[in-house]
């Protein structure tokens, strides 16, 4: 395509064009339209260039010939008309406004129109002041929930998701590597602990000769501007926004440095205190007794100098992880290899982009015995919901490919099913009977009272045939903040139900939060890493459900898709005995 436009671009601009139209006050339909087009394309199984030039655009789901001309105007000039302009005519702050949430187009025009707000800037000081009590629908309430709304907007900009990070990160490590300048090479900081968020990349080096590697790190072709140049330490901004450090240690302070650099903060409070209490003094240069260095030559003789097993980096978060490692009681952590079948998988019934084939044909690719097939249901009319028929058909499917793979791998009947606003499941009892295993999600009025909230997902747990309880909190990462809801009440309903808590590893969601695991787990609740996969990409996902897993705490023991065919088999069986139904 001319001037590189990518389908992430064209995605981009729709959902951009969806907000513009309605800042403009025009049809909401128009504005859905846009939105639904964005989805298509996002799940697209295929090369958009190929679907352009065989003129199939206007056939693809959710898009009709009036947006298909668009696209294909972008994608043939690389700008689209109708969008610039829409662009163009509201102040450019307004678009920034949007993303706050509570802001609606309405509430964005009254903003302007009364008080000449144009900008987050010149909200956040008007709510300060006090300048908004006396617009309707501003009240004390709504100034709170705009001011804590820009602290979350800011702190998206300031961030990043960790596979946008990481990636950033492997490259500059792998330029450092090839120089052979060094004699280790390592990631720290929150990267290295798998944290779902990134502000900025810490790398590391050991040397005895700190100029060549230092000048190699300024000059690398991924960086913008080099920001602060000392002896030690490189920062630089890279051409993507992110800011790297890299910071320059000998040999000898190697693993000392490490460590401090991997953090956390608060892990790193905690272990110096732990030092102390047996007289040892401990920086990012060494232990020492007095004036004595302990020397250490790697991390793990650094935590058994202190008397304790090696911890993990995911479980530096200042947890309980120093009085598990010096008990003997440090988690048995689940890796990727652990993980057998994958379940919460999308197929092109609703809003996927494979077939079950292809789906089976990629999972025994990767080595798993099973997939969970769970389309959605059909109150989700945006994504394809699935009616009686589609279910039906969908079954029979999966009974044939069942039969033809004889038992080498097995394809499990789910749906997802919309958790409706009452708390009730999009359908009937006697149709959900026909599944071996249900996840009940949230996908819509996010914005009720926690009260209400927490009270519609708890009667959808205690409805018998739910198995799993999907990203249960529905934050976006450096999007959209979780929905209002009792997380602990909503956990300690999933145990007492015997409902498995989804760590969804979409790398926007990784939700259940991590921070939340190690609560479920002492109640005894169970936990399904799940891909929520709508491409073939979306196999990838589970390595950051995994880490996210991990920073929870979690063993293999603890998920169901961890448990062999049969076993996880049995398991769904017994919960819909024990539902009678
Ligand atoms: P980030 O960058 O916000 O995603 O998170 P981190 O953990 O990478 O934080 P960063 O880059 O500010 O610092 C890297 C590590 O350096 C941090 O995890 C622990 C260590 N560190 C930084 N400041 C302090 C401090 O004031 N005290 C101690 N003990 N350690 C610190
Ligand atoms: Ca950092």
């Amino acid at each position: 395509m001319s001037k590189r436009i990518t389908v992430e671009d064209v995605v981009r601009i729709l959902d951009d064009l969806s907000l513009l139209v309605e800042m403009k006050g025009e049809n909401p339909f128009k504005a859905r339209a846009y939105a639904n087009a964005a989805r298509t394309l996002e799940t697209l199984g295929e090369d958009l260039e190929g679907v352009i030039a065989q003129g199939r655009l206007s056939a693809l789901r959710g898009i009709g010939p009036a947006i298909a001309k668009k696209i294909e105007e972008l994608a043939a000039t690389g700008t689209m008309r109708y969008y610039e302009d829409l662009k163009a005519s509201i102040p450019p702050g307004h678009f920034e406004l949007l993303k706050i949430p509570g802001l609606g187009p309405k509430k964005i025009r009254l903003l302007y129109e009364k008080m000449g707000i144009e900008t987050v800037g010149e909200l956040e000081y008007a709510a300060r002041e006090n300048l908004l009590l006396d617009l309707p629908g501003f009240g004390e309430r709504m100034r709170d929930k705009i001011l804590e709304g820009i602290e979350a907007v800011k702190g998206y900009r300031e961030r990043r998701l960790y596979p946008e990070a990481l990636a950033e990160a492997e490259a500059l490590l792998g330029a450092l590597r090839a120089a052979g300048l060094t004699d280790r090479v390592e990631m720290a900081g929150s990267l290295r602990r798998g944290r779902e968020t990134v502000k900025d990349i810490d790398l590391l080096v050991a040397t005895d000769e700190p100029v060549r590697p230092a000048a190699l790190f300024a000059s690398l072709p991924s960086v913008r501007a080099v920001t602060g140049r000392g002896d030690t330490k490189v920062s630089v901004r890279l051409q993507g926004g992110i800011n790297a450090d890299l910071r320059i240690s000998t040999p000898g302070e190697f693993p000392f440095m490490l460590h401090h650099l991997t953090g956390s903060k608060g892990h790193n409070t905690a272990l110096r205190g732990r030092a102390k209490g047996l007289g040892i003094t401990m920086n990012e240069y060494g232990l020492f007794a007095g004036d004595r260095l302990i020397p250490c030559a790697s991390e793990e003789e650094i935590f058994a100098a202190l008397g304790l097993r090696f911890i993990p980096p995911e479980l530096r978060e200042d947890m309980g992880e120093i009085e598990a490692a010096a008990e003997g009681r440090l988690p048995d952590l689940v890796t990727e290899g652990d993980v057998r079948g994958l379940l919460h998988v999308h197929t092109r019934a609703s809003d996927g982009a494979l077939e079950i084939e292809a789906l089976v044909a990629e999972a025994k690719r990767r080595g798993y015995a099973y997939l969970g097939i769970s389309d959605h249901s059909r109150s989700a009319a945006y994504a394809g919901g699935l009616d009686r028929e589609a279910i039906k058909r969908q079954h029979d499917l999966i009974d044939a490919v069942n039969a033809a793979e004889g038992g080498a791998f097995h394809v499990f009947k789910g749906i997802e099913a919309d958790i409706l606003p009452d708390g009730r499941l999009d359908y009937d009892d006697e149709i959900l009977a026909a599944f071996d295993f249900v996840i009940a999600a949230v996908h819509s009025h996010f914005t009720m009272s926690a009260e209400e909230m927490t009270r519609r997902v708890c009667r959808a747990l205690s409805h018998p045939l739910t198995t799993i309880l999907a990203h249960p909190t529905g934050r976006l990462l450096l999007a959209r903040e979780p929905y209002a809801v009792d997380i602990r009440r909503v956990m300690d309903e999933a145990a007492a139900r015997g409902v498995v808590l989804e760590i969804n590893a979409h790398p926007q969601r990784l939700d259940l939060d991590w921070r939340h695991c190690l609560y479920a787990r002492r109640r005894g609740c169970l936990f399904a890493v799940n891909p929520d996969l709508h491409t073939r990409e979306g196999f990838s996902y589970l390595r950051w459900g995994i880490m996210t897993a991990r920073k929870g705490w979690l063993e293999a023991k603890d998920l169901v898709n961890c448990l062999g065919t049969q076993e996880l088999s049995a398991f769904f069986a017994r919960r819909r005995a024990a539902a009678g139904l």
